[in-house]
């Protein structure tokens, strides 16, 4: 029996696992105690690691279609396919007739999260997406225009805080987002039992607000309202910008831009009453140690850019921003920010051109999902007719799903990098498969980059990947090369480049930016580096966050922008939207059993009662005659789905739920235990038009829909 140390490469938690090895077999995977940051945590889906690299469905060698039926192909004439079919539709109808998009699991994956931009940079095409656009991407916007770095992300510094307001996040059943902090039932309840308070506003009484001091129920879409009446409040009340005054400017154009809001009108939009939005303003202004976070809820429904603004300067004019116990920055040993040359990472970038069918802005290079489908839909120059996706499924996590579905079926050419052939990748002309997660490196450069303390951990392949398998990194750059080479423009230097890094690798690479890093040679003997860390497999703590400003914003924006103009002009937007009528609206949610559309061809998470139901309020549910446990159908614009009913007043009335990554059973997938637990999928009732114009973010929350008995 062999014992590992390694790093969970499931979700933003960064959990320490423990696993057990005899042979070619885990035998068993546990928390590991001495894990600097998880100090023993694991969710259900840590364990789930040994069944997804044991599942006989996971694809060990790449597949070609022939007809409706896939084959096995070699390695090489896979890459051959691939890039004949990607080159041929440049040449005939230019580059932009190319797409790629990019899912998830590559920021969880450090070959992919280097090469993959490798990738993307090599197709020279317009058409770039990712789950950016369903997730993040208002996070990054705020950061780029108020720091000056799409990835100056601030952190809640969970761990010292006295008063944590939790938007539109649930942290007990995702462990956390744009928070790697693992455990978080403990850390909750260490706020409380140091005489802090947690309060959660979320349409929903999630898991986290059932352990919370307060819940407040807001209406989906409306935290812009609450947020900017609790702004122009501590404008006058709050503890100010203190020490950061010198480095911000546009504190008047702030106070300027709120005056128009105010409690009425907020609670008149969110559903909460004026008492408790004054008196939590109140409390947030007298806090000692206070800190305002907002996550999926915030940043993907109408008015996403905006609340993440909002909640940041909430932060500064609190007197919250850089101060223990506040919205902090790290300071990671693998500072992808901060290295030179950046690894590619941009600064950032918005609207510098727009997309052909529906003009929607570009961010940091890439266009917004939520019109993927229109791309490849719609002739003319510049049409979509060929896409690599790689590590996402994007017709189960995107929104109208079903059109997708059909827009992929009728593209030229489709290369897939993944493990699974799901609803995504059945559409392909070739898969090309990764190792599992435990044959390969892993070091969690975006993770360590967004967590409540700073750690290091690095950890080696546990099993060797099986003979001829390419690692997703060098998978990447086959494809880059073959591409260069059929057009016969691959100019010396890049080629050298790219050897390079195809020579260091993913574990090189790492070693590299370690060395040149914060923790690295200027410590002299003890500098962290990849041998030390595999000297410490539990991984090495490096303390609290901590005060970073002014310094972390020279290379950028030396001075934070409070009031970008974008945000404040988007705030017409907001004002012109007509209030909240009586109809039904949908929101989603995320369960611990479940990773968004990838984990459930594991039987011990799917096993027990069915996570993908509806959840409905009992004066709704006697309103269309829906009993609990009845079967309904949803629909949308866009579609309709069957679904089981739960009738629960965790709902707030006028909402609904239903969890994201269900609507398996598809034909010519190869999924037997994810087919047998099928769900619907929320996306084939979410709207492709419903979007947060600003930054191009799917609205995902807040989708209008009818419900009826069956
Ligand atoms: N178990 C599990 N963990 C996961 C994932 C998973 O699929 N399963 N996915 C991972 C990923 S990719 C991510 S990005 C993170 C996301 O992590 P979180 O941001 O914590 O995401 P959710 O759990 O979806 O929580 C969003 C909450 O917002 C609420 N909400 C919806 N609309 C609104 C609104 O308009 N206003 C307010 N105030 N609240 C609203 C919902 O009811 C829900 O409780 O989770 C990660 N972790
Ligand atoms: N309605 C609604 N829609 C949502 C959300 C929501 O809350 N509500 N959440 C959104 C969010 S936050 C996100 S992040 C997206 C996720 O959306 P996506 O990233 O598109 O989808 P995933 O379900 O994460 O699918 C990941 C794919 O990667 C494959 N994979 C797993 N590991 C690897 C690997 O190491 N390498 C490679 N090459 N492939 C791998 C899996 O087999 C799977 O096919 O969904 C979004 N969609
Ligand atoms: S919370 Fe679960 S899925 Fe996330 S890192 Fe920890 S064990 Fe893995
Ligand atoms: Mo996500």
């Amino acid at each position: 029996m062999t014992t590992h140390f390694r790093t969970c490469p499931l979700c933003e938690a960064m959990c320490g696992l423990t696993i057990e090895t005899e042979g070619a077999n885990v035998t068993s995977v546990r928390g590991d105690p001495d894990d600097p940051l998880s100090r023993g945590f694991i969710c259900p889906k840590g364990p789930a690691l040994a069944a997804v690299h044991a599942d006989p469905d996971r694809l060990r060698e790449p597949l070609r279609r022939v007809g409706d039926r896939f084959e096995p192909i070699s390695w090489d004439d896979a890459l051959d396919l691939a890039a004949d079919g990607l080159h041929r539709v440049q040449e005939r109808h230019g580059r932009d007739a190319v797409g790629i998009y990019v899912g998830n699991p590559t920021v969880h994956n450090l070959g992919a999260s280097i090469f993959i931009p490798m990738l993307m940079r090599a197709l020279r095409t317009k058409n770039k997406y990712s789950a950016t656009s369903v997730d993040q991407l208002p996070h990054h916007l705020a950061a780029h225009f108020m720091f000056g770095h799409q990835f100056l992300l601030p952190i809640p510094d969970v761990d010292r805080t006295q008063l944590f307001w939790v938007l539109g996040a649930n942290p007990l059943a995702s462990n956390g987002s744009l928070m790697s902090a693992p455990g978080m039932r403990h850390r909750l309840d260490a706020i409380r039992e140091r005489g802090g308070r947690v309060v959660v506003f979320d349409p929903r009484r999630t898991e986290t607000a059932a352990v919370a001091d307060e819940h407040v129920a807001v209406r989906p879409g409306a935290d812009a309202w609450l947020l900017a009446a609790v702004l122009k409040i501590a404008l006058e009340r709050g503890r100010g910008l203190g020490r950061l005054a010198p480095h911000t400017e546009r504190l008047g154009v702030l106070r300027d831009a709120m005056a128009p809001f105010d409690v009425a009108s907020a609670a008149a939009r969110t559903g909460v009453d004026a008492a408790t939005i004054e008196r939590l303003a109140a409390e947030l202004c007298a806090a000692d140690r206070a800190v305002v976070y907002g996550r999926m809820g915030l940043s993907t429904q109408r008015f996403g850019g905006l609340c993440q603004w909002l909640i940041t300067a909430l932060n500064f004019v609190t007197g919250n921003f850089d101060r223990e116990g506040g919205a902090m920055f790290t300071s990671p040993a693998f500072d992808a920010v901060q290295i030179p040359g950046g690894l590619g990472i941009g600064k950032g970038s918005h609207g510098r051109w727009r997309s052909r069918v529906r003009s929607m802005p570009e961010s940091n290079g890439e266009l917004p999902v939520a019109t993927l489908a229109d791309e490849i839909l719609t002739e003319g120059e510049g049409q979509i007719r060929a896409l690599v996706t790689s590590a996402g499924n994007p017709v189960l996590s995107t929104p109208n799903g079903a059109r997708l579905d059909e827009a992929l079926a009728g593209l030229e050419h489709m290369v897939c990098i993944d493990f699974y052939l799901n609803e995504t990748t059945r559409h392909a002309s070739v898969i090309l498969p990764p190792p599992s997660p435990l044959e390969r490196a892993h070091y969690d450069v975006a993770f360590q980059h967004l967590a409540v303390r700073n750690t290091a951990k690095f950890s080696d392949p546990l099993f060797e990947p099986p003979a001829g398998q390419l690692g997703d990194h060098e998978i990447a750059l086959a494809l880059v090369e073959r591409i260069e080479k059929r057009r016969g423009k691959w100019s010396l230097r890049r080629r050298v480049e790219d050897a390079a890094m195809l020579k260091l690798g993913p574990t090189g690479i790492v070693d590299l930016a370690l060395r040149q890093g914060a923790y690295g040679l200027r410590r002299g003997l003890d500098s962290l580096s990849v041998p030390k860390l595999r000297r410490h497999p539990h991984g090495i703590d490096l303390g609290p966050l901590r005060e970073t400003m002014p310094g972390i914003l020279a290379k950028w924006r030396e001075v934070v922008d409070l009031a970008p103009a974008a945000f404040v002009e988007d705030l017409d937007r907001l004002r012109a939207e007509a209030p909240a009528s009586d109809e039904l609206v949908l929101i989603g949610r995320r369960h611990l059993r479940s990773n968004n559309s990838w984990m459930h061809n594991v039987p011990k998470l799917m096993a027990g009662k069915s996570i993908c139901t509806l959840l409905i309020h009992p004066d709704d549910a006697a309103a269309r005659g829906i009993a609990d446990g009845a079967r309904a159908t949803v629909s949308s614009r866009v579609g309709a789905v069957e679904v089981d009913v739960e009738v629960t007043d965790a709902m707030m009335p006028g909402v609904v739920s239903l969890p994201h990554g269900f609507g398996h059973g598809r034909d010519s997938t190869r999924l037997k235990v994810a087919n047998a637990h099928a769900g619907v999928s929320i996306n084939d009732l979410t709207d492709e038009t419903f979007v947060d114009e600003l930054t191009g973010n799917a609205a995902l929350s807040g989708v209008p829909v009818e419900i009826a008995a069956l």
